[in-house]
């Protein structure tokens, strides 16, 4: 159907591997999803929702032990192992395509080979990249229609190009013990196999956006991070840009679409969703760092998703989305934990079980999602598929600290803010691993996602500051702090605004800070609490604006443990690491 040679010979070369009954091009035509959804529905595979209710939105089980991403089962596959560092899992790409290929070899027998064309980026920008995904299963064809421009669009930017990232996927048996993700980011490849679930299969994503992507960003001097974007519109109309990276599961979708206080809203403020999950960073003519999301959907976690918590996000979903995992209703509409709406009489569980609320279990699995087209966000930034992106003023790091972390302080200039960004770390919630309180490391958010060595990694990010001539200015927020009875002490949710508020400040140079030990932080007058100067009154805001000696001694040691396993780690970070020790010990 398609005339790349290339794309055409490679598709060749795996359906002679996996022995595909046929296969199918997907061209990202209305008629082809209809069809598609049609077929998934017939075997059992997908479910339509009731049409009344969600129209054009469908629903789908994954197999009970395949509900989240396999870190243990990731590898990147370098030919040196030193260069997919120490906290990446590594493979020979040899034994890897070895192995894998042996699982290949005939696992598309009796179904249909899909062969999806998409492209990461807005088709009119020059940035984008095309990757080819080949699976067997119609879910993800479905889903990577919501997650990327799919289908001919992305042949068209291709050209006779053979310039694209070689992906290939089976869910084969679904079963564990033959489930593996490979990256190959020396051959532009990715292998999934023995899964159905989204993150280790919607290859556009994590895989292809966050691993190869910031292989290749590396090699071609720009940056592929785990990061939103939003937009802050001010009263003259005057809109800023902000991209954060927050460890999965701290509320970045919360955040891209968070809708101002009441006061700020009243003076004509306003927030614009650009990306949810991932930005592609470079710089721009004018010196300064701007940023795309090469996706076109979300891919969100439902529980918790409320008109309270993120109406945005809920408005998004009320059409054309897929949902997974989630409960299913008698009526054919969907319900999950925390969605803020009385739970049902009677469902059926993501599992598929007869589930009543007296049943003791949650009805939704923890990590069930929906799928959902960007464009239907109320929010969506009207810059969001502009071909050069958006110019990016301020980046925020952060992660759930119940005591370290204060709610925002600002480094003291890019070399110190990389050193912030390989410094995050989130504590674990009980729900999590049992432990309660434990930091786990996550530099920039990419601990799971970074295709290549974490510290030549860490000396990109140096290496771009020194060439960025304009360059954002570096945050650190925590929204998670707690009192001594474990209860949170900052609201959150749209209340963020306010601290975004004082970053784009300082970015203006509108407000001037208190140097401290570990950056400048806001006199505790700069953060505006009208509306809820009940909640957060002086006392408390000055806790949230403290630095803990001692902690922070802990923090210090923890992170050194850290840095430890690194063979790579740049000069910079280590002197950075000293000057703050000896900053410490000087309060
Ligand atoms: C995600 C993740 O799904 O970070 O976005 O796990
Ligand atoms: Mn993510």
């Amino acid at each position: 159907m398609y005339t790349n040679k290339a794309v055409n010979n490679w598709v060749a070369e795996m359906a002679e591997l996996t022995k595909p009954d046929n296969i199918v091009w997907i061209d990202g035509s209305e008629e082809e999803r209809a069809r598609l959804a049609q077929e998934a529905v017939d075997t059992g595979e997908m479910q339509y929702l009731n049409q009344e209710l969600l129209p054009g939105c469908m629903y789908h089980r994954t197999a009970e032990n395949d509900v989240a991403r396999v870190e243990h089962l990731t590898f990147i596959c370098t030919s040196k192992r030193e260069d997919a560092g120490p906290t990446n899992n590594w493979m020979s790409p040899d034994e890897a395509y070895g192995k894998l290929g042996a699982l290949f070899d005939g696992s598309m027998k009796g179904r249909t080979m899909y062969a999806i064309p998409y492209l990461m980026g807005p088709a009119a920008s020059e940035f984008s990249k095309v990757g080819i995904e080949l699976t067997d299963s119609i879910y993800v064809v479905l889903n990577m229609r919501i997650m990327t421009r799919m289908g001919k669009v992305a042949m068209d930017y291709l050209g006779d190009s053979d310039d694209f990232v070689k992906g290939l996927h089976s869910k084969l048996d679904l079963n564990p013990e033959r489930r593996y993700i490979c990256h190959f980011p020396e051959d532009n490849a990715i292998w999934s196999i023995g899964s159905g679930y989204g993150g280790n299969v919607l290859l556009g994503k994590k895989c292809f956006s966050l691993r190869i992507g910031s292989y290749l960003a590396r090699q071609q001097g720009w940056l592929a991070e785990h990061m939103l974007i939003l937009g802050v519109e001010d009263p003259e109309g005057k809109t800023s840009y902000i991209a954060a990276a927050f460890p999965s599961a701290c509320g970045k979708t919360n955040l891209a679409m968070m809708i101002p206080p009441e006061y700020a809203r009243e003076k004509g403020y306003k927030v614009w969703t650009v990306g949810d999950d991932i930005a592609w960073m470079r710089i721009g003519e004018d010196g300064r760092l701007w940023a795309v999301n090469p996706e076109y959907g979300f891919f969100g976690v439902a529980p918790g998703t409320s008109m309270k918590s993120n109406p945005n996000a809920l408005l998004t979903t009320k059409k054309n989305t897929i949902f997974t995992n989630v409960a299913l209703t008698p009526d054919g509409n969907i319900w999950w934990e925390g969605m803020g709406t009385d739970a049902p009489a009677e469902a059926l569980d993501w599992r598929g079980n007869p589930w009543t609320p007296a049943s003791g279990e949650k009805a939704a699995h923890p990590n069930s999602r929906f799928t959902a087209p960007a464009g239907q966000c109320p929010c969506i930034s009207p810059e969001w598929e502009s071909p050069q992106g958006v110019p990016i003023s301020a980046i925020l790091f952060g992660g759930r600290r119940a005591k370290v972390a204060p709610l925002v302080y600002q480094s003291f200039d890019w070399e110190h803010g990389v050193f912030v960004g390989a410094t995050m770390g989130s504590e674990t919630t009980a729900a999590a691993t049992g432990q309660v309180g434990v930091v786990r490391r996550d530099p920039m958010a990419m601990l799971p996602f970074c295709g290549y060595n974490m510290g030549d990694y860490f000396a990109h990010w140096l290496a771009m500051g020194k060439k960025i001539p304009n360059p954002p200015k570096i945050f650190n927020v925590n929204w998670f702090r707690t009192n001594d009875e474990g209860k949170f002490i900052w609201p959150g949710f749209g209340e963020n605004f306010r601290v975004i508020k004082w970053v784009l400040d300082r970015c203006a140079g509108k407000t001037d800070a208190n140097e401290t030990a570990i950056g400048y932080m806001p006199k505790p007058e700069d953060i505006e609490l009208t509306g809820i100067e009940d909640e957060v009154n002086g006392d408390i805001i000055r806790d949230l604006l403290s630095i803990d000696k001692d902690s922070w001694a802990a923090e210090v040691e923890n992170q050194m443990e850290f840095f430890g396993k690194f063979d790579r780690l740049p000069d910079e970070i280590r002197t950075q690491q000293a000057g703050l020790k000896e900053r410490l010990g000087r309060i």
